[in-house]
């Protein structure tokens, strides 16, 4: 148990009908009967006046949380005042004016993970539900912070330590006959542990891009209607849009909601060999954003001779390989032919050996809408109900279990080494447990919890 006693202003400074000031820590009480006109009982709302040496600072509600049951497993007071950040202020310094300090960015959500009242996933959870831009965000954020990803985890570190049982017995007692210690078993149930991390592996990639939100980069030759598509999708006129090729040169990006969920859209420069230096710089700059989007929308304009229709990957790889761009091998293409109208041709979509290929005009706003149904269709396909969210960090720790014991397995198969075998169990499951926070490092938890809003 932490020893001093922290205070913050718990909601968002601005005008609001009230202001919540939160006490954690063994003096809280002590420091509520100080000021407090109202007698307190555990988990009741009482009325009561806020009270600086004899002067009424505000009024409104005090709630005490007895330790344990409260969210930090500390002595919790809840001050509900009005919602005016003087008053607020006047109301945490008058705290502060008893045995209490201001609490650093993050600190009651660190007392509950150090309390055992969460785990690290909860705790990470809590920020990532505040900051959550999209409803599906907030909805898999709740899901982590009800502990959905942290059953799974555990789930894997049970499975591990049940093998790593097996393991060692065989390596401390060589010969008694363990017959459910054989060979066999052990690489069944080490190849059944590894399905199970790849699993989880799966649906935490999922998780990530709920967080980050998806991106999709508006890739393709200067003039086509790049930034065009932009300002549809943002319905404003984010970019500049001309008839001069070489319009765009910096990268421009939007988020934009899309079927509940974030997607952040990115206007490049055109491609072309360009001996403007700006220009260059420009496309320089787009490489990066295009090699890590989820989407590339890959604009050609149809109304420019020679413009290639029904590109396949491999003649649009090839093209951005001019540019020495290689797009991640994940990443979902769309082949957007652009400017219909200057054909006269009918809006329409074709998904062909992995590609979807949609005829639009962004002028005449045709087949915009088959352009969208596309992308909600993909983003669904990203995201399955009841996924939870989830952070890089739990992804390359589950990476580096799942390489652990692929590692010993293999080791294992080859020479018979259990005690590699074990080692690689033991590694894995320390990389798993660094998810959950089983196991940690100030390091660590400084890094994560000082990225909070003060007051969580
Ligand atoms: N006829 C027609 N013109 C279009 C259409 N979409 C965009 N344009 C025009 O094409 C020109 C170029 O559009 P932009 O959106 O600036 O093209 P861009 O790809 O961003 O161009 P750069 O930034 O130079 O690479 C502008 O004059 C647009 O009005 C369309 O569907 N039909
Ligand atoms: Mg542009």
């Amino acid at each position: 148990m932490t020893s001093d006693t922290i205070a913050a202003i718990a909601t968002a400074s601005g005008l609001s009908g009230i202001g919540i000031v939160r006490i954690s820590g063994a003096n809280a009480l002590e420091i509520a009967k100080n000021i407090c006109s109202a007698s307190l009982s555990p988990r009741e709302a009482c009325f009561t006046h806020f009270i600086d040496q004899g002067d009424i600072v505000d009024q409104g509600i005090v709630i005490y949380f007895p330790a344990p049951n409260s969210f930090t497993g500390e002595d919790v007071i809840e001050l509900q005042g009005h919602g005016s950040n003087i008053v607020l202020n006047q109301l945490l310094n008058l705290i502060l004016s008893f045995d209490a300090r201001a609490a650093k960015p993050g600190e009651f959500s660190e007392r509950a993970f150090l309390n055992n009242k969460i785990d690290l996933i909860q705790a990470e959870a809590i920020a990532d539900l505040i900051e959550s831009q999209s409803q599906f965000a907030a909805r898999s954020a709740l899901r982590s912070l009800r502990g959905e990803f942290s059953k799974k985890i555990n789930q894997l570190i049970e499975q591990l330590i049940k093998l790593r049982m097996f393991v060692e017995a065989g390596i401390d007692f060589p010969d008694e006959d363990i017959e459910i210690s054989s060979n066999t078993f052990i690489e069944e149930n080490t190849l059944s542990i590894i399905e199970s991390i790849a699993a989880v592996v799966q649906q935490t990639e999922r998780g990530c891009l709920i967080r980050d939100g998806v991106s999709a980069a508006i890739v393709g030759a200067p003039n086509v209607g790049k930034s065009s598509l932009l300002n549809y999708f943002a319905a404003d006129d984010i970019a500049i849009v001309t008839a001069k090729a070489g319009t765009t040169r910096d990268v421009l990006r939007q988020e934009i909601l899309l079927a509940g969920r974030t997607i952040k859209f990115i206007d490049t420069a055109g491609l072309r060999t360009s001996s403007d230096e700006i220009e260059q710089q420009g496309i320089k700059k787009a490489a990066a954003h295009i090699q890590s989007a989820d989407f590339i929308l890959f604009l050609q304009d149809v109304s420019v001779d020679g413009a290639k229709r029904e590109q396949n990957i491999i003649d649009i790889k090839q093209e951005l390989a001019l540019f020495n761009i290689e797009p991640n091998f994940n990443s979902v293409f769309f082949v957007i032919n652009n400017k219909i109208d200057l054909i006269n041709e009918n809006p329409s979509l074709h998904e062909k050996d992995g590609v979807i290929e949609v005829n639009i005009s962004i002028k005449a706003n045709l087949g915009l809408d088959l352009l969208e149904q596309a992308l909600k269709k993909q983003l669904n396909l990203g995201g399955v109900e009841g996924d939870f969210l989830a952070r890089n960090r739990h992804l390359s720790c589950l990476q580096s279990a799942q390489t652990s014991v692929e590692r010993g397995l293999s080791q294992f198969k080859s020479h018979l080494a259990s005690e590699l075998l074990a080692e690689d169990l033991r590694l894995a499951q320390d990389a798993l447990g660094k998810i959950t926070g089983a196991i940690t490092s100030d390091e660590l938890l400084g890094e994560i919890f000082s990225s909070f809003c003060i007051g969580k």
